[in-house]
């Protein structure tokens, strides 16, 4: 019988209880349906340079598979190639790469490791997914174990162009590894063309369909998968009253107040400071709206052991202040700044209770905030969207208010634009943005990819290239 094995970096805990986002409320569902194990790192750093056992838990279904890193592997696969050189280069920030042998000796020692503690699991009939850039060697390393599974692969960033993926250190070998999978997965179309074109220019695999590709003797499924979200889930914990936000939602009201609302995690690709630049564009271009637009910006701690994070946390800081400094009366604050994570329903009332969401990232590989912000929408009287062109998710979400995320004035229209919208349009817009959100849902992206990665072709390879 078939069973689905899930690699990646992070496990999550499994439970009734567990609110979890994004990526693992996918994965668990996916698990949940049929017999499954997942494979990754608990979270937890271990004090000596021993490599702790991995330790087995089951579930109802699922069986977890779990182990510790040691400190010289989370300083230098973690924090270092996988968060210094991929993270920022897959996101186009090339300026913030660290070029460090060790990162990527380090990283292809884990990738190593996590194969090695997958491969005594595995039963004849696996089918394994593994998922995202933490993890590109993965395949190679099972294969070179003697796995001749189906292997698919999941890049939930971007791929980024080719030009800029050929500037990536040890491009060459994470192509091959690459090379490894049965099935590479992309979220958007345009990740996929920008692989495409990285291949015509740095390789000499052959096309032999739009989605499939031949090299070294094997054939590869190539495809573009937009991961959803659970809609209905996300719709009820909106629709449940939230005593306090409902409160101030018509405190609000009465006072004639508009709230714009964001949600990310505190990192470079998400655009935070641009924002915050454009709300302060908004307030000075269009004086009607000082004392009355409201931005609630909730930015969850982000792996602030980078030096990266630690500087965007202290710019965005300092324009928040700027803001409220300039504009703040004794009853108002323009800027409301709130750095910590906050459960999923309260997040999923903030939402609805908001009138518009602010989802610009520079580069993003979806967003799942930005559907997130429409699944919470009351449908007679919904929010809109103001989405970046740079997220992942703006292909599929084109009614929203697309803009150029590094382009202050033009998202400050967009704003005037929203906050003036009439209801008509707001209806039309949000009914459109829900359908397709339901259609391209977290179940539908992971069955469509699942289906892709069964009709694959063998996962035998002869030879492995370094
Ligand atoms: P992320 O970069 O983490 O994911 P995103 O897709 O927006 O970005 O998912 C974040 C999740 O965390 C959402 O479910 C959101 O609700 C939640 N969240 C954000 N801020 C929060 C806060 N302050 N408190 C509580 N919850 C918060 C990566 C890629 C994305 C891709 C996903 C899934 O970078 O582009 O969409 O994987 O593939």
């Amino acid at each position: 019988m078939e069973r689905l094995v899930i690699i990646s970096n992070r496990v999550a805990e499994i439970g009734e209880k567990t609110q979890i986002g994004g990526l693992a409320v996918g994965i668990a569902d996916a698990l949940r349906r049929g017999e499954g194990l997942w494979v990754g790192w608990n979270g937890c750093v271990s004090s000596d340079d021993e490599y702790p056992a991995a330790r087995r838990r089951d579930h109802k279904t699922v069986t977890t598979l779990t182990f510790s890193l040691t400190q010289e592997e989370h300083e230098n696969y973690y924090l270092g190639f996988s968060n210094r050189v991929l993270w920022p280069s897959f996101h186009y920030r090339l300026d913030l790469i660290e070029f460090n042998e060790d990162f990527a000796q380090a990283y292809a020692s884990v990738n190593r490791r996590f194969a090695r503690i997958a491969f005594p699991e595995l039963k004849k009939d696996d089918l394994i997914w593994v998922h995202d850039y933490h993890l590109i060697g993965v395949a190679r390393e099972l294969r070179k174990l003697g796995s001749n599974h189906k292997i698919g692969f999941f890049l939930h960033i971007p791929f980024p162009s080719a030009e800029i993926f050929s500037a990536v250190p040890r491009h060459e070998w994470l192509r091959n590894c690459l090379l490894e999978f049965d099935l590479i997965g992309f979220q958007t179309s345009r990740d996929l063309e920008n692989f495409r074109f990285y291949l015509v220019e740095n390789s000499d695999v052959e096309f032999i369909s739009d989605d499939l590709i031949r090299a070294s003797g094997r054939t590869i499924r190539i495809g573009a998968f937009p991961i959803g979200i659970d809609v209905a889930q996300f719709a009820e914990m909106a629709e449940k009253v939230d005593d306090a936000v409902e409160l101030e939602r018509m405190r609000r009201d009465v006072l004639g107040r508009i709230q714009m609302i964001s949600a990310d995690r505190l990192d470079y690709s998400k655009g935070l400071p641009d924002r915050t630049r454009a709300f302060l564009e908004f307030l000075n271009t269009y004086p009607e709206y000082r004392g009355c637009a409201e931005y609630l910006q909730i930015a969850s701690p982000s792996r602030e052991d980078v030096p990266a994070y630690t500087e965007i946390k202290a710019e965005l800081e300092q324009l928040a202040g700027a803001v409220n400094g300039k504009y703040a009366e004794f009853n108002w604050s323009p800027v409301q700044y709130i750095n910590r994570s906050i459960p999923r329903d309260k997040l999923a009332c903030l939402f609805r209770a908001s009138r518009i969401g602010l989802i610009t990232p520079l580069r993003d590989g979806m967003n799942l905030v930005a559907k997130e912000y429409v699944a919470a929408q009351h449908p007679g009287d919904p929010g809109v969207l103001v989405l970046s062109k740079f997220a992942g998710a703006a292909e599929q979400l084109r009614e929203a208010l697309i803009v150029n995320p590094y382009d202050a004035g033009e998202i400050a229209a967009a704003m005037k634009r929203a906050a003036t919208m009439p209801l008509q349009e707001r209806r039309e817009r949000h009914q459109r943005l829900l359908e397709r959100i339901r259609r391209t849902d977290a179940r539908w992206w992971q069955t469509t990819f699942l289906e892709a990665l069964r009709k694959a072709p063998c996962g035998f390879s002869e030879t492995i290239r370094d």
